[in-house]
């Protein structure tokens, strides 16, 4: 079994590879000129802009699945750099799409990883979400994930296509970059600890709740869903049940001795905060089994003792 990631050097990429190779698979990721993967696989360098090079490595590497991960996929950067997200998360994918439709090998299995952003807006009583949802993004890198998977829809269609496309919640663990809430807490808590920071730390609206998932249990949903999920369908991945920012906060907190004054930033409140956002995932149990099985404390847990120790080496 040979698989291809696309955009493999990022936070879930990492994972993933070392999900894939544990289940026995011969894994290749591509990466940018400028990045590096350290994991247990073969590497290729690749700029999904480059639409040529991504046919290349498709024919030379000959995979029967990929799962494409490249993308702009911060929120704040795709209000800053709107074209760039636009031309990465879009036509990026098409090149994606193009090439997989060209190569010479015609069974390949493509996942689309989109993201629970897409549902944007829902109404007030869409929650728990499912993939029928009418789709009402709230911003542009949820805009050009929603074109990612219309997109993905229409290559299956059109060209009989073998894809899956994926709607991925919130998932965290360690390693995530600490624009994201759980790292953002554990990393300010880890400073605090090391006297690198004064003993308060910094909020946004806690009320919100939303759906957290490990991300190895999503790289394990991801393989699953390559190997179990039905061709043309769109899933969810997420846990399946929200949790208040605030509960997030209190479980960081309790696992430091640390006295922590709370406060409330502004700049991290947003206008329109949906209050609930949770998916419904049965549709992922349904054809595959897989639920999320480690616990939200476990991945805060972990995700502390990871900034402890990432900051020590600083
Ligand atoms: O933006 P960078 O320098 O961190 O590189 C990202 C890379 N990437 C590209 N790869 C190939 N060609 C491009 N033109 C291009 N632009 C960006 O894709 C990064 O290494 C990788 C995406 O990884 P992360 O940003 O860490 O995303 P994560 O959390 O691994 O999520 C994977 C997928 C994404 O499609 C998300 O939108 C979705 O799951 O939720």
């Amino acid at each position: 079994m040979k698989t291809l990631i696309i955009g493999g050097a990022g936070f879930v990429g990492n994972y993933l590879i070392r999900e894939l190779r544990v289940a026995g698979q011969e894994v290749f990721a591509t990466c940018l000129e400028n990045e590096s993967i350290s994991g247990d696989c073969s590497v290729r360098t690749l700029d999904i802009m480059d639409g040529e090079a991504v046919k290349s490595v498709c024919e030379e590497i000959k995979p029967d699945t990929i799962y494409h991960l490249a993308a702009q996929s911060s929120v704040s950067v795709s209000w800053k750099k709107p074209q760039l997200t636009a031309e990465i998360n879009v036509v990026g994918t098409i090149n994606v799409l193009e090439a997989v439709r060209d190569s010479c090998k015609k069974n390949i299995r493509l996942m689309l990883i989109g993201s629970g952003e897409e549902y944007g807006y829902i109404r007030h009583d869409a929650c728990p979400i499912s993939e029928n949802e009418p789709l009402n993004p709230g911003n542009i890198y949820a805009a050009t994930k929603a074109c990612q998977g219309m997109l993905g829809v229409i290559y299956a269609r059109a060209y009989k296509m073998d894809i899956v496309m994926v709607r991925a919640f919130n998932h965290s663990g360690p390693g995530q970059l600490p624009v994201f809430v759980i790292s953002d807490f554990c990393r300010q808590i880890a400073l605090i600890e090391r006297g690198e920071a004064p003993a308060v730390i910094s909020v946004g609206n806690l009320a919100a709740k939303r759906d957290f998932t490990d991300v190895r249990d999503v790289v394990r949903a991801y393989r699953l869903l390559a190997e179990k999920g039905v061709s043309g369908r769109i899933y969810n991945v997420g846990r399946g049940r929200a949790a208040e920012i605030q509960y997030i906060l209190d479980t960081a907190l309790g696992l430091s001795d640390a006295d922590i004054e709370v406060k409330q930033d502004i700049s991290k409140m947003r206008a329109s905060d949906i209050p609930i956002i949770e998916p419904d995932v049965s549709l992922i149990f349904e054809d595959t089994g897989w639920k999320a099985e480690i616990s939200m404390e476990q991945t805060i847990e972990d995700t502390l003792a990871f900034w402890r120790e990432n900051l020590k080496e600083k």
